[in-house]
């Protein structure tokens, strides 16, 4: 598998557990590099553009509120497989359906707050990298 890119957040309850650290220590271990970083507390706009894709669920209110409720750490992590890889190492989106060991099943309180996110396919990686970042923030290794 070639080297991909995938964008990580981490979301503003990890955050504010002070579990950054832990979280990207994973990415580390499992071979993914942090290429690009940094914090930000997302505005409504920012939040409802990231998450177009589920406009029309019913739940968008909640994940829009929840993402705008404090400080995220956005990163782009490198390595083989990274989509995949990144999707194994977070778990399932309800931590009480994520295997013991992931990030969901140790940090998640609940399908609402559920510590992070990660890109889901390659085109949503291409859009989600670009819509954090420019070409001039990422830093290949
Ligand atoms: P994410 O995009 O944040 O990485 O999460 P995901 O791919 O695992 O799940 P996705 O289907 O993209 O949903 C985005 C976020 O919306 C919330 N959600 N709530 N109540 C519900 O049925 C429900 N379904 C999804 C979750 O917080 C999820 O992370
Ligand atoms: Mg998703």
């Amino acid at each position: 598998m070639a080297s991909q890119r995938t964008l990580s957040i981490v979301k503003p309850d990890a955050v504010a557990k002070n579990a950054i650290g832990e979280i990207i220590s994973r990415f580390e271990k499992a071979g993914l590099k942090v290429v690009a970083a940094k914090m930000l507390h997302l505005s409504k706009e920012q939040a409802e553009g990231f998450y177009a894709e589920h406009k029309d669920r019913g739940f968008f209110g909640d994940l829009v509120g929840f993402m705008t409720s404090g400080p995220v750490l956005v990163q782009v992590l490198e390595g083989d497989d990274a989509i995949v890889k990144n999707r194994d190492l977070m778990g399932a989106t309800n931590p009480q359906e994520a295997a013991p060991g992931t990030i969901r099943a140790d940090f998640a309180q609940s399908i609402d707050a559920n510590a992070v996110h990660g890109s889901d396919s390659p085109e949503s990686a291409e859009r989600e990298i670009a819509y954090f970042f420019g070409s001039d923030e990422i830093c290949p290794r």
